[in-house]
């Protein structure tokens, strides 16, 4: 192998790394919850990348419930709450608010959409 292909692919092996990096912060994403609605409220995420959602309420204590990723948790205002799946597969997958907060709570739900 010449010099100039070996520092080639060193600087090429040293960008991807760069890039991926300063991909991470893409996987995750915020959703505010308020009454009634999670916003946004649909999501995308891919199969076998893992996504973190980072979860805050603009009134009051709301849930966030994943029932097919046995998952939930409160989200209280004035703090970020975090929580990370990884989808195993496609599809589309209902979150929602199981912490009654009004006339309108039965309404606050989202989507989760898997693509593979
Ligand atoms: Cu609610």
């Amino acid at each position: 192998m010449n010099r100039r292909l070996f520092a080639a692919l060193l600087i090429g092996g040293a960008a991807g790394g760069a890039v991926r990096l300063l991909a991470q912060p893409a996987n995750e994403v915020s959703v505010a919850a308020s009454k009634f609605e999670f916003t946004p409220d649909t999501v995308k995420a891919k199969v076998g990348q893992p996504l973190t959602f980072v979860l805050t309420s603009l009134d009051r204590i709301h849930g966030f419930k994943m029932p097919e990723f046995g998952l939930r948790t409160d989200i209280v205002p004035d703090r970020e709450t975090r929580v990370s799946i990884t989808p195993t597969k496609p599809g589309a997958f209902v979150f929602f608010c199981d912490i009654f907060c009004g006339d309108g709570h039965e309404e606050m739900s989202g989507t989760l959409v898997v693509e593979g």
